[in-house]
């Protein structure tokens, strides 16, 4: 593929060069963090020429370029998908060896690039690896957060968090472009001379590029991850710094500098803080002068910007774009207003990622007066047009032009910007297909009425690169032995995995694999808990962000629930079950910390008892993350994807564990519908009331208590919880959570899906204790999961909104 590829002699070469000229040390004397940093050297040098060499095709071609604008790009490692990508892995592993020591534990040195709290970010990422592997003209933009993820301890059973500073010992893997930096204005005021509008900032800020090389696989071309750093501009207080006061000007300094310092966690109610929305303006005001620069090169006129430009707004965190481009087109580059607006929505697109009606942006009017006074307007005059045009449509109808509009006047004013990003744009998406549909039915019902054709799905996918081929080195060797290797750019490929169902070799094989991988994880858990657990064990894995919707509670309820049976019916037959959970809560999410602790609490007395032991084991790994998850995946028997119906956007996790031989027990949620479709209903468990049912049970008027006394088995649960069986030295530390379930609404319904989870569990059980079934179901789901892969999704984004051919 690579003419310049690289021997394995010249790769060794090169880590001893770099350990000595770039690293600083003895070549013999290397440690594992210095050979990581000079064999991502190596690389890094190869993803340069493959940078420079895409860069001049792409402006030589003048090619329409899709720029996806993100606050979150979760990346995790690079060195193993860059060795990948660039086909360098078994020069590297004998680099490795030749200073004694084994590739993987180098690589484990590298931290994670945490720069996401975790589905949308991840997506991103996943996202830009497919477009480079399919050879889109793309750039990623987004800010270089000195801190990424918060990292979780756990102490006494609680979460504790620590910042994450991954740029303490620098990466190897940007590039900081010393000539690319932009300012960014913010505050003042707005004169008005004639009809020209002249913003008098009040500060400026200089955001300064940098970037990372994004690896296309199977492919010499590169994508662009281009992250913006916040700089103080050269000139402030030189007076301050003049008169020797370094303390005051470092303080001037660190008040422009601060707003590329931290990634803000999803809380569980997001504050409107505006130092959250300088972040959001100043990446994308510094990405849209990149876009209009770099096309002003190269077509010199802003007349065409719609036929080369299409930007992306992943969720609305993005979307104060949409007034930017409108200011940049009018106020500085004279523009009429008509014109700007015909280009504005044609360059952009919207992707939504929650119904959660909190977590949907809005921001106090006052607040963007004071950071955005002209964007503010421009909002206005948006809205004018936007709602005279709807009054057209409903004449008369009040109410429907009150939720329509882009600010709402309900309470103290606010903009809202999932309204803005839909009238900004000419297409918008969910990311599943009964998420698709319930947007134009609940909360986008009425922009769906004024254009139906502007919602689309796109369902999500995940990188098969990283999350099958780099994350499950054996399994991929399997299907490379059973397939050959081009699955990993078609992944459609692993359908023939199906004639391999009955094919008792190949099953064999297919689960000796998954032992080893649960033996890994069996090591990361003793490793990182100090808990021992059995890879003979039916391994049950919940992982993602806590949240109430998510229902770890539920999966903690079916545990105690077994631990109980257990103990009633020890000769039952049960089947050996370590229960694994792993997620961050928001700092602020009171309650999605206290499930943290009950976890930590039920498995100090189940992990104790002797009566269970070797039948049930529950463990928390600490710390969930990409490089985790990476471990996680592959080790997983069975996959809890259990949210309330109707509330999981899409799931991502779900496509991982499914696509690493797990089985899934989920609700008729988010893609596990889709999920069902393709590995066929019989390789998956569905559980619990559909979207149609929950919403008529609250609708009857939902009551918890009626399932608690009807169900013996409930009322045990919940009893030994609440009065403290799992914390005899504070046995009211569980009642409030009880409470919120008996008497504060249950708002997930989980008491309604307990009895038929803890049914589908037991049939989970009946099927695992038949290993060859199992085994033959496990490959069912990896058979089925082509359709999942992130390249399939980018191929509709960019047929269907983006209006470019990727290549076949
Ligand atoms: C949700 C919530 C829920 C209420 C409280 C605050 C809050 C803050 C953030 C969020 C989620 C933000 C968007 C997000 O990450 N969505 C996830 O996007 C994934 C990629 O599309 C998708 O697979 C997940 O289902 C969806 O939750």
């Amino acid at each position: 593929m690579d003419k310049n590829a690289l021997s394995p002699t010249d790769i060794a070469g090169g880590v001893d060069d770099h350990l000595l000229k770039t690293v600083g040390v003895a070549p013999a004397q290397a440690t594992p963090t210095e050979l990581m940093q000079a064999v991502a050297q190596v690389a890094r040098e190869q993803l340069s020429r493959r940078w420079v060499a895409t860069q001049a095709r792409e402006r030589n071609e003048q090619a329409r370029r899709v720029y996806y604008l993100s606050m979150e790009f979760l990346i995790g490692r690079t060195l193993g998908n860059a060795l990948a990508a660039l086909d360098l892995g078994e020069g590297a592993t004998a680099a490795a060896q030749q200073h004694a020591q084994k590739l993987e534990d180098v690589a484990d040195r590298e931290p994670d690039a945490a720069l996401g709290n975790g589905g949308l970010g991840r997506l991103a990422a996943c996202f830009l690896d497919s477009m480079a592997t399919l050879g889109l003209p793309s750039f990623g933009y987004g800010i270089r957060y000195e801190y990424g993820m918060f990292a979780q301890d756990i102490q006494n059973g609680c979460q504790v968090e620590y910042p994450d500073p991954w740029l303490a010992n620098g990466t190897p893997w940007e590039f900081p472009r010393s000539g690319v930096s932009y300012p960014v204005r913010f505050g003042g005021w707005v004169e008005h001379h004639g009809d020209k509008a002249l913003w008098r900032n009040a500060a400026e800020v200089a955001a300064k590029a940098h970037d990372m090389v994004i690896p296309g696989h199977g492919t010499n071309k590169v994508s662009t991850l281009r992250l913006w750093k916040a700089v103080a501009p050269a000139h402030i207080d030189l007076h301050a710094f003049n008169t020797g006061d370094y303390a005051r000007a470092a303080g001037v300094k660190n008040e422009y500098e601060n707003i590329s310092w931290v990634l803000y966690p999803n809380d569980s109610t997001p504050a409107g803080r505006e130092l959250r929305l300088r972040q959001e303006y100043f990446f994308v005001a510094a990405s849209v002068q990149d876009i209009l620069g770099r096309h002003l090169e190269e077509h010199g006129t802003l007349a065409n910007l719609a036929d080369k430009v299409a930007m992306h707004l992943n969720d609305t965190h993005p979307a104060i774009a949409v007034a930017e481009l409108m200011r940049v087109l009018c106020d500085e580059h004279g523009m009429a207003w008509a014109t700007a607006w015909g280009i504005t929505q044609r360059v952009f697109s919207y992707t939504n990622h929650t119904l959660m009606p909190e977590a949907l942006e809005t921001w106090p009017v006052a607040l963007m007066q004071h950071v955005l006074p002209r964007h503010l307007e421009i909002i206005f005059r948006i809205n004018q047009d936007f709602l005279d045009f709807a009054a057209k449509f409903r004449p008369g109808d009040m109410g429907f032009l009150a939720r329509l509009s882009l600010i709402d006047e309900s309470g103290e004013r606010r903009v809202r910007m999932a309204n803005l990003s839909i009238v900004g744009s000419h297409k918008v998406n969910g990311v599943s297909a009964l998420h698709s549909d319930l947007l134009v039915k609940t909360i986008f019902a009425d922009f769906a009425a004024l254009w139906p054709d502007r919602f689309t799905n796109m369902t999500n996918g995940v990188t098969p690169r990283r999350w099958l081929a780099q994350a499950n080195p054996g399994l991929a060797g399997l299907l490379d032995r059973t397939l050959g290797a081009k699955w990993r750019l078609d992944l459609d490929q692993l359908q023939a995995l199906r004639d391999q169902r009955g094919n008792a070799a190949f099953r064999e094989e297919f689960m000796a694999i998954k032992r080893a991988n649960k033996a890994r994880l069996a090591e990361h858990i003793a490793r990182t808990t100090g808990i021992a657990v059995d890879p003979a064990s039916l391994f049950d894995v919940q992982v993602k962000r806590i949240h109430e919707y998510k229902r770890q509670l539920l999966n903690l309820l079916h545990v105690v629930s077994r631990y109980q049976a257990i103990l009633a019916h020890p000769n039952a037959g049960w089947v050996p079950r370590t229960v694994i959970f792993a997620g961050k809560a928001a700092s602020s999410y009171a309650m999605a910390k206290n499930i943290i602790r009950l976890i930590h609490d039920v498995g100090q007395v189940v992990n104790r008892d002797p009566r269970v032991a070797g039948l049930l084991k529950v463990v928390f790994i600490p710390n969930y993350g990409v490089s985790v998850a990476e471990v996680i995946m592959p080790g997983a028997d069975l996959s809890e994807q259990i949210s309330t119906a109707g509330t999981e956007a899409s799931g991502t996790g779900n496509m991982k564990l499914a696509l690493n031989g797990a089985l899934t027990i989920g609700t008729d949620d988010g893609a596990n519908i889709e999920i069902r479709q393709n590995v066929g209903d019989d390789n998956i468990f569905i559980f619990g009331l559909k979207t149609p049912e929950v919403v008529s049970l609250r609708a009857a008027g939902y009551q918890p208590m009626r399932y608690y006394e009807s169900n013996p088995q409930l009322k045990q649960v919940l009893d030994a919880i609440a009065g403290g069986a799992f914390s005899p030295e504070e046995p009211g530390r569980y009642r409030g959570l009880v409470d919120s379930l008996l008497w504060g609404g249950d708002h997930y319904l989980l008491l309604a899906d307990y009895g038929t989870y803890v049914e589908t569990q037991l049939r989970v059980d009946a099927l695992y204790r038949q290993s060859g079934e199992w085994a033959s179901r496990a490959i069912a789901n990896v058979a089925g999961m082509g359709a999942f892969s992130s390249d399939r999704t980018i191929r509709e984004y960019a047929q269907q909104i983006w209006g470019m051919t990727p290549a076949p």
